[in-house]
């Protein structure tokens, strides 16, 4: 096979950005498949770069001159951008793939403005499409595997593609891992619902661990394991074995259920520092919480003494929480998360809306099936702009309890008592970082505008009751802003999708593989 340039474009950022949040925590959200992808392909023989956007760099400076190929990881919030990256790469010839959340989830949309879309990855799908290496225009190759890959490249074989990326954050570092993949979970609403779970190789999880305790210091790492903890004893074992306790800093994800106290005492004494386990709903999703039948203030006590259980051992806990559930309606949510934040000050809580990522998830059928998606431009689907009509609020209902929640839970005195509540030095900061800067700068101000304009613009409110499928001028202008000299190269009808193209496509079938909704490959 030919030697090719290969680029490879992992867009932490969705636009150009300057915000402290990013400058300081941006490159420690890097994903680790670019990384794979790049050892996969030098190991073939190619000339790799490998650029991490973190909505500072200036992403075609940064790639050869002359590439051949060009790989994009992106989330859906950075899609219009990949998309606009596509067209500019592609006018200099270069021909262009897309991997990650994006391509998932909306792998029909993507299809228009790639070469090749690619679902599951795993090297020998990476070998083909470059021994391939050829235009698909105006409708790009859809390619999955069958399953994720068994094995990942090593901390080692990635590490000048992590020491690169570490150089790019100035105060917090971390790297990321993985020691399984998929979930043996099935709620409904998630991409790894029906992903079944597989863990990774244990010797070679020690091995990574290993290698990185000679290389830095002090490391810090971040597990990306959808949830991490499924094979407790045999993960704490491993840790034990590989390095001393405590040597390294550990972050994790983890269902409530899993976290006893002997548990997180053991997570503890292995170095952990930051758990963020989800607890999604005060009335629905008992079983990932281990609460059972109960519900409401119930609940809240319940799970609010074992987040303050996990906080007198771990200094850095993240609740997720959702809102915009069907099993959700009137104040209560809301005000039920604010007598959670009173009783556990300590904890950090991040809010996501009810979103339904194109394919992510089966339940995705089902709001499609009953008109309920709207097709807000993906540059806001990132958890904070939920696109599904709510089964019962009004939306002015809904950003009402939403904005009163938020301005609570990031008010200063809030961010005051859970300064005082954690117990180190940069768990403290950060949460007063994060607090200032995107929750409650970012995301209320958000919402207040979405507010304003619900209450004054009737083209917008048409939109949002699903009376129309223009999309609001108000969107319009903050895409142009916030992409700046990309807007230029928005393919044209970029920032309109169809929102029921999964439900659309979910009865065809490759006629070759049976696979459903894939091209041949
Ligand atoms: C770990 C994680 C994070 C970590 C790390 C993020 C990162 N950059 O990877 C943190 C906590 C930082 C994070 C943040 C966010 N996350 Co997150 N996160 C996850 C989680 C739990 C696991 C993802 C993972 O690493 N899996 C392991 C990998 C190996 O599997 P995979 O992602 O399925 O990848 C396979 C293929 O997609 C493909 N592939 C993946 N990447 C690439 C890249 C290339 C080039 C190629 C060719 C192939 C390829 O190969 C893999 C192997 O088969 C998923 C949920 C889940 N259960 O999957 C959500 C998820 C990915 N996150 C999500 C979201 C929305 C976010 C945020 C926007 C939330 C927010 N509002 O802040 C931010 C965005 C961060 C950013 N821009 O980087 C959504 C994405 C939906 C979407 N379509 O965009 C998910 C799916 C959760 C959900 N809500 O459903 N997240
Ligand atoms: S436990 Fe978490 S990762 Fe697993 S299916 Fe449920 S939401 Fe997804």
């Amino acid at each position: 096979m030919k030697k090719l340039s290969i680029g490879i474009i992992d867009l932490v950022a969705k636009a150009p950005t300057k915000t402290m949040w990013m400058r300081i925590m941006g490159a420690n959200f890097v994903s680790i498949m670019p990384q794979v992808v790049a050892t996969w392909c030098e190991e073939q023989g190619h000339d790799v770069t490998l650029v991490t956007y973190t909505g500072r760099e200036n992403l075609i400076k940064e790639l050869p001159a002359e590439v051949d190929f060009v790989f994009i990881s992106s989330f859906t919030e950075a899609a219009l951008l990949s998309y606009a990256l596509s067209n500019i790469l592609r006018s200099r010839g270069a021909i262009t793939a897309i991997g990650g959340p994006h391509a998932r989830c909306y792998p029909q949309d993507a299809q228009k403005y790639f070469d090749y879309v690619l679902g599951f990855t795993d090297k020998s799908l990476i070998h083909e499409v470059l021994k391939d290496c050829s235009r698909h225009r105006p409708h790009g190759l859809h390619l999955t595997a069958d399953k994720h890959p068994v094995s990942l490249p090593g901390v080692s074989e990635r590490w000048k593609f992590i020491e690169r990326t570490l150089r790019k954050a100035p105060l917090v570092k971390i790297v990321p891992l993985l020691s399984s993949l998929g979930c043996p979970y099935s709620c409904a609403f998630c991409i790894d619902s029906s992903v079944p779970y597989q863990p990774l190789d244990m010797d070679a999880i020690k091995e990574d661990l290993r290698f990185l305790l000679k290389k830095v210091k002090r490391p810090r790492v971040s597990w990306h394991d959808p949830n991490f903890g499924i094979r407790f004893k045999k993960s704490m074992d491993a840790i034990e074995e590989a390095v001393p306790p405590g040597s390294i800093d550990f972050i994790a994800e983890s269902t409530l259920s899993l976290l006893s106290e002997d548990r997180v005492k053991r997570l503890k004494h292995n170095g952990f520092k930051a758990l963020l386990p989800g607890i999604e709903s005060w009335f629905d999703m008992g079983k990932k919480s281990k609460t059972g039948n109960r519900t409401g203030m119930d609940k809240v006590k319940m799970v609010s003494d074992q987040v303050n259980m996990i906080l007198r051992y771990i200094p850095y806990v993240q609740t997720n929480h959702i809102f915009g559930l069907d099993g959700d309606e009137g104040p209560e949510p809301f005000e039920l998360t604010k007598r959670f934040l009173d009783l556990s000050p300590g904890a950090f809580p991040a809010y996501s809306m009810l979103s339904a990522f194109g394919q992510a998830a089966p339940l995705n059928l089902e709001f499609q099936r009953a008109n309920r998606v709207l097709p807000f431009p993906f540059h806001f689907l990132s958890n904070i702009q939920m696109n599904i009509k709510p089964k019962n609020y009004q939306w002015l209902e809904f950003y009402d309890h939403l904005i009163d929640m938020t301005k609570y839970s990031f008010s200063p005195s809030m961010i005051l008592r859970r300064f005082m509540a954690n117990g180190e030095t940069i768990p403290r900061w950060l949460n007063i970082v994060r607090g200032f800067s995107s929750e409650h700068f970012g995301r209320l101000k958000y919402f207040k505008e979405i507010r304003r304009q619900l209450r004054t613009d009737r083209n917008f409110q048409r939109f949002f009751e699903q009376e129309t499928a223009e999309i609001p001028k108000y969107f319009v202008e903050s895409i142009k802003n916030d992409l700046g000299e990309f807007w230029d190269w928005l393919p044209d009808g970029a920032i309109s999708h169809d929102p029921n193209a999964y439900l659309m496509s979910s009865n065809k079938t490759c006629p070759h593989c049976n696979i459903p909704n894939v091209d041949a490959a």
